[in-house]
């Protein structure tokens, strides 16, 4: 008698045991479907945005050299500053609330595409505080400092309404030409 009461509660048991794990696998698998199906109804942040178009005849914007938002974007070889582009103007536009100084340092970079050198013009923007975004400081081909003048490391609002920094634009004045 207590023989085949025990084989009842064995059979029982793993009858049991059997459901309820089936019932579980089932609910999982119930779950991820559901979850599955509303995977593509959240919303995904996209972090590249629109695709950029290269300015024209310079290097591709997704180049690091073509790039105006980064310091190593080809205009800024001889740069120090706080980029403009990074401060809600643009690597050639002085961000709003600010104008551009009219005294500026000159550079010469050579744009990778063509192969030529241009002079470019590194003016700072003046009446905001100073931007803290994107500082960039290349100084590529500098020289000794004779005259503090002939240094990039100077404040150029000096010839703006306001005297105070914010950011700085390179903007393309010329085509190098060699001389000697
Ligand atoms: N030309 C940029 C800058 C501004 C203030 C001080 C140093 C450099």
């Amino acid at each position: 008698m207590s023989g085949r009461m025990d084989r009842l509660t064995a059979t029982l048991t793993r009858g049991l045991a059997r459901r309820t794990s089936r019932r579980s696998f089932l609910g999982a698998l119930g779950a991820s479907l559901v979850g599955g199906a509303a995977g593509p109804l959240l919303p995904i942040a996209r972090a590249e945005g629109p695709a950029r178009e290269p300015l024209p005849g310079e290097p591709s914007p997704d180049s690091a050299e073509g790039n105006p938002d980064g310091c190593s974007y080809w205009r800024y070889c001889a740069i120090d500053g706080f980029l403009s582009s990074c401060c809600g103007g643009r690597h050639n536009v002085c961000p709003p609330g600010t104008s551009m100084s009219p005294i500026t340092w000159l550079g010469t970079c050579r744009n990778p595409v063509d192969g030529k050198d241009y002079v470019i013009s590194y003016n700072d923007c003046c009446g905001k505080d100073a931007c803290g975004r994107c500082f960039c400081n290349r100084n590529e081909g500098d020289k000794p400092i004779y005259y503090t003048h002939k240094n990039n490391d100077l404040n150029w609002c000096t010839g703006a309404p306001s005297m105070i920094y914010n950011s700085t634009v390179a903007v393309i004045v010329g085509v190098a030409t060699r001389k000697g």
